[in-house]
């Protein structure tokens, strides 16, 4: 059997390393997030550090590339909120998209404007024992209005608090991140918010 040659093993490592990208479409209106404001006493960081290849499930843009977990089965659009946390703790990711429609909505996970929230971790089919909750929306035209992203500490489950949160978000071309410390009774909700005009 013939081995394979050198540029085959290259695509396959390319393909395999990088996986799918974010669209290369331009979106029908510019993507520029007014009035964001940070959780009460955090800075959310917006240069982004190059600190190499693109890690998996740590809710950052390791690569610099605007994109948060890519290649990593983490679904990603032009709207991206990424949390991951290590511990055994239940925290949740809540947005509330322009309308009020809020995602989780009871089992609904989708809202009828093409945004998104994966699986519910820890615990759910999906979460493949990593701490990751991601939010996103697909298609071009994003919904234009107000948004509120939560990250809010449901239980410890034991966990010493506060619990570290680390928070990704890409709006558009921008990529912003946080450390975040929620406590377990009276700061257990950080909220970001926005306007898409
Ligand atoms: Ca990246
Ligand atoms: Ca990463």
């Amino acid at each position: 059997m013939k081995s394979p040659s050198f540029p085959s093993l290259l695509t396959f490592a390319f393909a395999f390393s990088c996986g799918p990208l974010s669209p290369a479409a331009t979106p029908h209106s510019a993507v520029n997030a007014t009035n964001l404001t940070a959780p009460v006493g955090t800075t959310l960081v917006e240069a982004c550090t190059p600190t190499g290849p693109e890690l998996c499930f740590n809710a950052i843009d390791d690569n610099c590339n605007g994109v948060i977990d890519e290649g990593c089965g983490v679904q990603t659009g032009l709207l991206q909120f990424t949390i991951a946390w290590a511990s055994a703790a239940d925290v949740n990711l809540v947005v509330t998209t322009p309308g009020g429609v809020r995602l989780p909505n009871g089992h609904e996970r989708s809202t009828p404007t093409g945004c998104h929230l994966g699986p519910d971790c820890p615990g759910e089919d999906g979460c493949q024992e990593q701490n990751v909750e991601n939010f996103y929306c697909d298609g071009l035209d994003l919904p234009r209005g107000h948004y509120i992203v939560e990250i809010v500490l449901v239980d410890a489950h034991g966990s010493d608090t506060p619990v570290a949160v680390r928070f990704g978000g890409r709006l558009g071309s921008r990529t912003v991140g946080a450390d975040l410390h929620l406590e377990a009774e009276h700061d257990s909700r950080k909220k970001i918010e926005f306007d898409l005009p």
